[in-house]
């Protein structure tokens, strides 16, 4: 009986997601993010090992990196929903985590620390609890000790072990992880390191004239021009944060934020939704590329200077948001590479990938809650 029931409303309600009849009305933002986040947690949460698993059947971890992303999902979702569910993840699976890596300057990529050290700024700000914003300085202060230094001119090494290359992905994540702990702890050394990272990595990765984002330099000086809506995010989210913690400096962080985000909603988009980047390290780039154009509108939408073209950032992110759910597959609801195709049935879509439209749902629901 129960279950029929049970079956009974299911179906109603996959009909309702469905949104096929021309009189079924849309679902509010935060019931879309709600339906989004359980189908994300059906297709990826193992209760037993309190982790996501990268593939729908198998067994398989999100990677360290896409579990850092995982993580400040959780804790959007714990902002947005403010349940018990929610609040208890967030803690359970930073435990759990930390238990399979009890220290993260073991990990080999400095990027890879840097994503958790930038969760672990956010789950503080939200929680309070002392022991993320320990952990965050603990990291950062050893990656500042140990990685950075004055080949090419400044900057933050990619790899702990080999010193290769310098990088727009742990660059700016760096600048985002100081100026997290300059606001958490008032303490003057971070706003100076973000400072220094921020003009040395402006100078060399960012694209003046077209507002792109560049993706390396490596130890001969040499360019990698690969232009990834992550590094636009992070690069935004940079500047944004030196504007609001460093403002005397002369420098224009708004405007530095505004020309990368032009160049996210132009280039890196067909049509008014952003271009796919495919999976493996490409599915977790719009998650954050969207994370940073969201403080962007909401920055903008605040300021004393408002530019008539900023409402295009509004319009973009609702319109991906809505793109993203009108085209998930309506046997599981996950999202998969391309925010404006169904995904087939055979298509493993990954966690990191489906991670991305999830955060830009969760995302898009706060800002119209
Ligand atoms: O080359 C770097 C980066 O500059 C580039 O944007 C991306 C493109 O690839 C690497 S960073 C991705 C690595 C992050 N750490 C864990 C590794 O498994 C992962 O490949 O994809």
């Amino acid at each position: 009986m129960n279950n029929r029931r049970e079956f009974r409303l299911g179906a109603a309600s996959a009909l309702l997601l469905a949104g096929r009849g021309a009189t079924t009305p849309a679902l509010s933002p935060k019931l879309r993010a709600k339906a989004a986040f359980e189908a994300f947690l059906k297709a990826y949460w193992h209760e037993e090992k309190v982790r996501f698993r990268r593939y729908k059947n198998k067994d398989t971890p999100l990677d360290f990196w896409f579990a850092a992303h995982a993580w400040d999902m959780l804790i959007d979702a714990d902002k947005l929903f403010r349940t018990q569910q929610t609040k208890t993840l967030v803690r359970r699976y930073y435990d759990s985590f930390c238990r399979k890596y009890p220290d993260w300057t073991k990990n080999e990529f400095n990027d890879d620390i840097l994503w958790w050290t930038i969760a672990c700024t956010n789950a503080y700000s939200h929680t309070h609890e002392r022991r993320y914003l320990d952990q965050a300085q603990n990291c950062f202060g050893w990656l500042v000790e140990n990685e950075m230094d004055d080949t090419l001119g400044g900057g933050m090494w990619w790899k702990n072990s080999k010193h290769g290359s310098k990088n727009a992905c742990d660059n700016f994540p760096a600048v985002i992880t100081a100026c997290n702990l300059h606001s958490l702890t008032k303490q003057k050394k971070y706003r100076d390191t973000a400072l220094a990272l921020y003009t040395w990595s402006r100078e060399k990765f960012f694209d003046t004239r077209t507002g792109a984002v560049y993706d390396n330099v490596n130890l001969q000086g040499k360019l990698t021009r690969w232009d990834f809506t992550y590094n636009v995010g992070t690069f935004i989210g940079s500047a944004l944060r030196l504007n609001r913690i460093a403002p005397a400096s002369g420098a224009t962080y708004l405007e530095d934020a505004r020309k990368a985000g032009r160049h996210f909603l132009e280039a890196l988009s067909a049509n008014g939704i952003v271009k796919p980047s495919g999976q493996g390290d490409g599915g977790a780039f719009h998650g954050v590329g969207f994370r940073y154009l969201f403080e962007l509108e909401r920055v903008l939408a605040r300021g004393p200077v408002r530019k008539a073209s900023d409402a295009d950032f509004k319009a973009y992110l609702l319109r991906n948001a809505e793109s993203a759910w009108a085209h998930r597959r309506p046997s599981d609801n996950l999202v998969g590479t391309n925010w404006r195709k169904v995904p087939d049935e055979t298509f493993d879509i990954e966690g990191q990938t489906a991670n991305s439209a999830l955060t830009a749902i969760i995302l898009a629901a706060r800002m119209q809650g």
